[in-house]
């Protein structure tokens, strides 16, 4: 299955949950008024567009359904998606890996996606033909190492692992060495999200961050943090935490398939200043895919 085709599949329940609405209410409607804006207004703001981000959008329909004297419900369509695509805005969502080793760090809170993530972004390098090494930096749980570990067996790439219980740090500290030894093109290190409490999360993602400063000074990299579109709007405020003590470069947005509120890459478009650069669309090898706003669009009105 292609790229497009894949994303289109990933996306069916949003389908349904948006643009079958959509739909509906756009044949049902004989012209313009007000009552056809406050049906789209309860469409998106249902499907976790998000307050704020729905209200501007509707704005926006309003203030061009009028310049362009649109009298045709169905023609709003259009104009809906050219608004959707606007307000998102394409970033550069290519990862900054311009130097080898480069790194990519995974943060987030427990059960998001941030192995399976680490995974498909393994596969997705190693498919480019780039060296890959994992750091298995979840030293919390005992089977958060065997999970990492499974990964790296399956796309063919190395990890670096401590025992349950050992300082990430010391773990990446290690998978740098590792790295620059066997000339890895990317070293990627996974991260607890389960902590005894919030501070000990933070303090110990600034600990692996001083050892990188230290040890990779002039290294690119990308601290990704993987949100689940499942979790709703709660994905906006994780990120606005995480936001507070790390440099955020790049979100992941995981599990778009297992929603049909997939309206949450609207709302984090809009609502949050760091660019939506991969989204996961199924619990496959190859279920990762760079994300793009008219792509997006696309798959979902087409
Ligand atoms: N449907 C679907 N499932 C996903 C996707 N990404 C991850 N998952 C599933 O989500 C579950 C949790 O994924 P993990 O990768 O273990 O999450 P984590 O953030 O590492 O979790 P912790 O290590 O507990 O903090 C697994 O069952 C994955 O298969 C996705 O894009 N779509
Ligand atoms: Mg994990």
């Amino acid at each position: 299955m292609g790229f497009f085709d894949r994303l289109k599949e990933g996306l069916q329940k949003t389908r349904k949950g948006i643009t079958e609405k959509i739909d509906q209410v756009l044949v049902s409607f004989g012209k313009i008024d007000e009552e056809l804006f406050e049906e789209l207004e309860e469409i998106l703001i249902t499907s976790d567009v998000g307050i704020e981000t729905t209200s501007k959008i509707i704005e926006d329909l309003k203030k061009k359904v009028k310049e362009k004297k649109v009298i045709d419900p169905k023609m709003v369509k259009e104009l809906l998606k050219e608004e959707l695509v606007s307000i998102m805005q394409d970033e550069d969502t290519d990862l900054n890996l311009n130097t080898s080793p480069s790194v990519i760090i995974v943060i987030g809170v427990n059960g998001v996606g941030k192995t399976t993530s680490i995974g498909k972004i393994a596969n997705l390098y190693k498919q480019r033909g780039k060296r890959v090494i994992l750091a298995a930096g979840d030293t919390f749980r005992a089977a958060a190492i065997d999970q990492l570990e499974i990964w790296a067996n399956r796309v063919g790439v190395d990890l670096i692992k401590q025992s349950e219980g050992s300082d990430p740090a010391a773990v990446v500290y290690d998978a740098v060495q590792s790295a620059k030894a066997r000339k890895a093109d990317i070293l990627i290190c996974d991260t607890a999200g389960r902590l005894h409490t919030k501070k000990n999360l933070m303090d110990e993602l600034n600990k692996v961050s001083r050892v990188l400063d230290r040890e990779l000074p002039n290294s690119s990299r990308e601290t990704l943090l993987v949100l689940d579109a499942t979790t709703g709007q709660n994905a906006i405020s994780q990120a606005k935490t995480f936001s507070e003590c790390a440099n955020i470069t790049g979100i992941v947005l995981t599990k778009l398939d297992g929603t049909a509120k997939g309206g949450i890459v609207i709302a984090i478009k809009n609502e949050l200043n760091i660019p939506v650069k991969l989204i996961g669309v199924g619990e496959k090898i190859d279920d990762l895919q760079r994300f793009s706003s008219q792509e997006f669009v696309e798959a979902l009105f087409e």
